[in-house]
């Protein structure tokens, strides 16, 4: 079955967690310890994606070395058309639809859609929305960000989202936020549209992951946790929170 396929029947019966790692962070080997890691402690899929400093070189070797240690979907989480690995089993294919840039809402997609039919690579379209503060990825994507008290706001955005088509929404406070999406964004958007709803940014502990479930996210990711050397027993609370 495909990536996505397999993701919406697992949705169907419980919240997913993801685990997101750039590939510029830390050395391939380090990124299959931590993936093995992560499976074991329960997470579904794993994403591999970074704002800047994603090569052609470094996304091939980490999606490779952790390809080879877990049965788990290793899903591509672009920044751009520059770097695409054929080793991936799917690419999110989004569209980050509050970019004042066209770079980031539809030209970089052009210059990427032959080579995912080239490399035969699985896309999941994608609604990419950063939600303030953004962080990196908002800087770097020249987000309009969208402010934390206008869940309207998102609700437009995701709503567009679907009615383009895409697959997904994701609501985006940007890695290492010092709040995640405010729970009556999340809220709102679930209620509005039929998609899944992924929710990352700003998630460090299973309280925070538990608030972000409840409030109807369909996939938490976390990134930075496992950034840090002791995120075992961290990472294991955020995973059992997500599957409670
Ligand atoms: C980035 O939302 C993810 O796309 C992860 O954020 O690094 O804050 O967990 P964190």
């Amino acid at each position: 079955m495909k990536v996505q396929a397999t993701l919406m029947e697992k949705m169907k019966k419980e919240t997913l967690h993801m685990t997101l790692l750039d590939p510029n962070k830390q050395a391939p080997e380090m990124a299959a310890r931590i993936t093995s890691e992560a499976c074991q402690l329960g997470t579904d899929a794993i994403m591999v994606g970074g704002s800047t400093g994603v090569t052609q070189e470094n996304l091939d070797a980490t999606v490779l070395a952790i390809r080879k240690q877990v049965d788990v979907p290793v899903i591509y989480f672009p920044s751009g058309a520059h770097a695409i690995s054929p080793h991936a089993d799917a690419i999110y294919f989004m569209s980050m639809l509050n970019s004042r840039n066209v770079e980031m809402v539809s030209r970089q997609q052009m210059k990427g859609a032959p080579i995912v039919r080239k490399l035969g690579l699985e896309p999941i379209s994608m609604g990419y929305l950063i939600v303030a503060p953004g962080m990196k990825v908002g800087e770097v994507g020249e987000a309009d960000c969208i402010p934390r008290d206008r869940p309207d706001i998102a609700v437009a955005y995701a709503l567009s989202a679907q009615y383009l088509g895409m697959q997904s929404v994701y609501l985006e406070a940007g890695s290492g936020a010092p709040q995640h999406v405010p729970e009556d964004m999340i809220r709102a958007v679930r209620s509005a549209i039929d998609v899944p709803l992924l929710v990352g940014g700003g998630i460090r502990d299973a309280e925070a992951a538990a608030r972000v479930k409840k409030a109807g996210a369909n996939i938490v990711v976390t990134g930075t946790i496992v950034e840090n050397g002791n995120y075992r027993e961290r990472l294991g609370s955020i995973i059992r929170a997500v599957k409670d």
